[in-house]
């Protein structure tokens, strides 16, 4: 290997069904077979017999499966060439968002989550807005489950069992990033919000919406966070579409020629392009 060439580690964070997995099988079409892209493939390394499978499966529109806690790949290669250029190796491992859900319902974390952490130049952490859940305020409780203390009633106690997978979104979210930080012995952390599924949110049709507006709206404590601990994270955000729409709309999705024409990528200026490198490339010109 070249002894100048740079070599990078990320951190993929993210609840269950976050969109993880998709975000990589496209951005593998991409590096391969994409044009106008800031990142491409500049040789084939490592196993990427895991690449190449999802990747198919992305560009003919099936299902990707969950990734398991047992079959999460820690070490994913990539050797690209920037637009300038330079050669850099990323290593970007398909991790399953149990892991990250374990992390913070048990406050355990494995051994090579925390190396991944720790190493890592910059995070992309990804979050699926039609998967969040939200705060119950207390207005919105049932007022007899207030009332009732004395534990009695086997129905009230059968209601309010706590499971930390219930826990609102953003909490999650935001304990996931301070383990992170406490990890790194807060070094700061080049830090990538993916509002995945952005194709949800807008339909690709109209002006587009700025994901950081939308961040602030739906996860504000999360928004504040990051915000208010600008010595730990330098972020931005995007809204992504990696799948350009749902997969009942598969037959429409198909009908588009070049698979890379369904994805669609807006920044936080509200800049919209197809191009989904462009967290990878953010990371690694704040890098520099
Ligand atoms: N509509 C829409 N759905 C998407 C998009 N990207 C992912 N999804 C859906 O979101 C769900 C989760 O996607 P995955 O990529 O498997 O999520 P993950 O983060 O890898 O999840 P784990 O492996 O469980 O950690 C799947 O049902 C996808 O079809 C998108 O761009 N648009
Ligand atoms: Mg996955």
């Amino acid at each position: 290997m070249d002894m100048k060439m740079k070599d990078k580690k990320l951190s993929i964070m993210g609840l269950p069904s976050a969109g993880k997995t998709t975000f990589l099988a496209a951005l593998w079409y991409f590096l391969i077979h994409g044009k106008n892209v800031s990142l491409k493939n500049d040789k084939l390394i490592g196993d990427q017999a895991y690449l190449a499978e999802i990747s198919n499966k992305w560009a003919d529109v099936n299902a990707l499966d969950r990734t398991q806690r047992s079959s999460e790949k820690l070490n994913l290669s990539l050797q690209l060439k920037t637009n300038n250029g330079s050669v850099v190796m990323i290593n970007f491992p398909d991790l399953s968002g149990e892991s990250f859900q374990n992390q913070w319902g048990e406050r355990e974390i494995s051994k090579e989550h925390a190396e991944i952490a720790k190493e890592a130049t910059g995070a992309i952490l990804f979050i699926h807005p039609g998967k969040i859940i939200e705060e119950n305020l207390l207005s919105s409780l049932d007022p007899s489950l207030l009332s009732d203390q004395t534990g009695t009633s086997d129905s009230v106690n059968d209601i309010i069992k706590w499971d930390y997978r219930d826990a609102p979104t953003q909490v999650q979210l935001v304990e996931l990033l301070q383990f992170s930080s406490y990890i790194r012995d807060l070094r700061p952390l080049h830090l990538v919000l993916v509002i995945s599924a952005w194709d949800l949110i807008q339909n690709g049709e109209g002006s587009p919406i700025k994901p950081d507006k939308w961040l602030k709206k739906r996860l504000p404590l999360l928004w504040q966070y990051i915000k208010a601990n600008k010595e730990l994270f330098n972020m931005t955000c995007y809204g992504i579409s990696a799948q350009g729409g749902k997969l009942d709309t598969a037959n429409k999705l198909l009908d588009i020629d070049d698979p890379c024409d369904r994805v669609f990528v807006v920044d936080q200026e509200g800049n919209q392009s197809n191009d989904i490198t462009f967290p990878i490339n953010w990371i690694l010109n704040n890098e520099e």
